[in-house]
């Protein structure tokens, strides 16, 4: 397990540290009350836990039938399931990672090779612009009111070769319209820009199911979709991330892909394709509720706090953002420290401008209700000053 070097002693000043998001969600990994990293941790639900026992049986049905139809199983599976009819699965333009990461990682390595430039939403998760940066792009910050907010400059749109945009977002929850993005990949159209966005998050919101692809390929832009399963499942990191692209977006992706990957594994493709059909079944569903019940547990325990104010009071997504007043996020994360309670500072998300998220923390909600009680319970008796 990879350790935080900018953190690692018990008396590391927090208030200095400079590391990424990831390396606070490490120092969480080994607590029972980590509320830290945006992956799922509760328990499987009995239908999950039925994919899961039938594990030793997928395993000797992946060694024996083609893995091409395997795939296409499993990708028809999972995007019918959050909507996405119209995604070209026929035609090998679904390629399957690791995780999503590596998909943007796929992704920018590509798109370097015919822009320096991209605008990015802002905030959003500090790994995608630390992965963009890391191939030598250059960040251009795209805010979400400027972005939900009506057509986007025309300076904007000459001075990048590419906008990214998470949808739903992370940690904001806020879910591109299907409007907004119907004039997003227009105007994309009119100038050649490439229209990226990843979706990782979008198995938590309707809002974020209606049919994207049908309104890329409508736009004739060039687009990039990245999906992931890694969210939605407590499946202990196995997932795939989907780097899917439209017939026109001229960039070396499965060039890249091919450098990096041979493929993933069709046990993890047919387990993904077993929780699709289950989520189809109604888990999906049920999921939702746990997640809003979950949520609604949060903002029960930490009502009535003085200064604390709730983000994101429409967000569906299972992270959801306080605001700690005058308190800053820093101070009350080391004293959340001390009692084995990790949640994370908001200040990375802010990659342009830091300093707008020092009183603002995430909470995860795909975890236990329990550890998800005594843990809020600890953060309100920290708040409160004990
Ligand atoms: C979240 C961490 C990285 C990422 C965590 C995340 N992965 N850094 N490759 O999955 O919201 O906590 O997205």
């Amino acid at each position: 397990m990879p350790t935080t070097e900018a953190l690692s002693a018990e008396t590391a000043d927090a208030s200095r540290f400079d590391g990424n998001l990831t390396e606070l969600e490490y120092l969480a990994l080994a607590s029972s009350f980590n509320l830290a990293d945006g992956h799922a941790r509760q328990e499987l639900t009995p239908g999950q836990s039925k994919v899961v026992g039938e594990l030793p049986g997928l395993w000797a049905e992946a060694v024996m039938r083609p893995v091409d139809e395997i795939e296409e199983e499993a990708h028809r599976a999972f995007f019918h399931l959050l909507g996405q009819k119209s995604y070209p699965g026929a035609d090998g333009r679904v390629l399957a990672c690791y995780s999503s990461s590596v998909a943007m990682e796929i992704f920018a390595r590509a798109l370097v090779a015919e822009t320096d430039t991209i605008a990015l939403v802002h905030p959003t998760f500090d790994n995608i612009p630390d992965i963009l940066r890391g191939v030598g792009l250059r960040l251009v910050a795209l805010e979400e009111d400027v972005l939900h907010g009506g057509d986007l400059p025309a300076e904007l749109l000459a001075e990048v070769g590419a906008i990214f945009v998470t949808t739903p977002n992370n940690p904001t929850g806020k879910v591109l319209s299907r409007e907004r993005l119907a004039r997003l990949a227009a105007q994309c159209a009119e100038t050649g820009v490439v229209l990226a966005l990843d979706t990782c998050f979008r198995g938590f919101d309707v809002a974020g199911q209606y049919d994207h692809y049908e309104v890329l390929e409508a736009s004739g832009c060039r687009w990039v979709v990245i999906e992931d399963t890694g969210k939605l499942w407590p499946t202990l990191e196995l997932k795939i991330g989907w780097l899917v692209r439209s017939a026109n977006v001229g960039l070396p992706l499965a060039k890249v892909y091919s450098d990096i990957l041979l493929g993933v594994s069709p046990l993890i493709m047919l387990m993904i394709k077993g929780l699709a059909e289950d989520a189809a079944d109604g888990g999906l569903a049920d999921l939702h509720e746990f997640i809003a019940t979950n949520r609604a547990l949060v903002r029960a325990n930490l009502d009535g706090i003085p200064g604390l104010t709730f983000v994101d009071p429409d967000s569906r997504v299972s992270v959801e953002r306080i605001h700690l007043g005058e308190r800053l996020a820093m101070d009350v994360w080391e004293k959340l420290r001390a009692h084995n309670v990790y949640l994370l500072p908001c200040a990375k998300f802010h990659w342009a401008n830091p300093s707008e998220g020092d009183h603002m923390l995430r909470i995860a909600l795909s975890r236990s209700p329990v550890s998800l009680d005594v843990a809020t319970r600890a953060l309100r008796d920290v708040l409160l000053g004990e």
